[in-house]
């Protein structure tokens, strides 16, 4: 690992390197159902197209989220505590967290991202923008190990989890995960998470085929970006986005679907095609209520709140370590 101080704030990068990129993308190909994982899709072109979904219309997530954090900020730091420290694993643009800065006073935020680049500039912006806060970025993949030593002992530390990135782990491993983020908060740390709710289909399916073909540049890329660092040959043009609602598993699912037979090479492997054959890139699990407490149980949290919107369509959950 390597830190840094830059311009306010400190910068530590654990990131995983191309070497995975490749490693991953060659295995999940090789075997069926072909997959890509889900990270990879935020390098510099995903993250900002990822922001642009946020702002689609069809995207009722974003803006729902936020209007919750806005509502109900006093009761959240009440719940936080008058010591805490923010650590946001996935925490992409910090656009969210700005809604709880002011009224939270955390100690020190820690924003943690697969993505350099874009931390880098995201929490340089933090640093700027709230001189009084100690910001403390680390460039890491969150579903490995993250080592937190540099938070002081006195501080509560408070994991913020938004946007419903929970939905896109697969159930058991979303256990696996909101433990590691309890292991990381210690007894009577906290977490603030945002859910997706499952609702009526027509909404999901809209949300994650939107009219403006964001969702689609955004599936798309993940095979622009092989080509860019990993000497693929993919004809983008030959692959189709496709976003369904699996009402059995409870899930959006994404794929790239080849419209013709073709072979790609990825740097002296071969992948055959036929028109139809699918990469299975995403799922996007939606939870009750009910079914979201049950999974943070198993992890070690007790429920302390859940807020949602008057259409029932996203929760925002506080917790803290049992
Ligand atoms: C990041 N994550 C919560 C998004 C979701 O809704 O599952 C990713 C996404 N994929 C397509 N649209 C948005």
């Amino acid at each position: 690992m390597t830190k840094t101080a830059i311009a306010g704030y400190m910068f530590s990068n654990e990131s995983p390197e191309s070497a995975d990129f490749y490693r991953e993308i060659v295995d999940g190909l090789s075997t069926l159902p072909r997959t890509i994982p889900p990270k990879y899709f935020y390098d510099e072109e995903g993250s900002r197209l990822f922001e642009s979904i946020c702002e689609q219309p069809e995207y009722y997530p974003t803006r729902t989220e936020i209007s919750l954090l806005e509502k109900h900020v006093d009761d959240i730091r009440v719940l936080a505590g008058s010591d805490c420290c923010l650590v946001e694993p996935g925490s992409g643009s910090c656009e969210k967290v700005r809604l709880l800065l002011d009224t939270l006073r955390p100690t020190v935020y820690v924003p943690l991202d697969i993505s350099c680049e874009h931390l880098k500039s995201a929490a340089a912006g933090i640093a700027a923008d709230y001189p009084w806060l100690d910001v403390h970025a680390v460039c890491t993949d969150i579903t490995s190990e993250v080592s937190l030593s540099f938070i002081p002992a006195q501080a509560t530390p408070v994991m913020f989890y938004p946007g419903s990135s929970i939905g896109n782990f697969d159930p058991e491993d979303a256990v696996e995960f909101l433990a590691c983020l309890a292991q990381i908060a210690g007894r009577g740390g906290g977490l603030l998470i945002g859910v997706d709710r499952k609702k009526d289909h027509e909404i999901l399916q809209q949300a994650y085929n939107d009219a403006g073909g964001v969702t689609a540049a955004f599936n798309l890329n993940l095979l622009e970006r092989a080509n860019r660092e990993l000497d693929a040959d993919f004809n983008v043009d030959a692959f189709e986005h496709f976003a369904s609602y699996n009402s059995a598993a409870g899930r959006i699912e994404m794929h790239l679907i080849s419209t013709r037979k073709q072979t790609v090479n990825i740097d002296g492997h071969c992948f055959d095609f036929n028109a139809g054959d699918s990469i299975h890139t995403e799922n996007s699990y939606k939870y009750t209520d009910e079914e979201f407490t049950t999974l943070a149980e198993q992890a070690g949290f007790t429920p302390c709140e859940i807020w949602s919107d008057s259409d029932g369509l996203f929760s925002l959950h506080f917790l803290r370590v049992s």
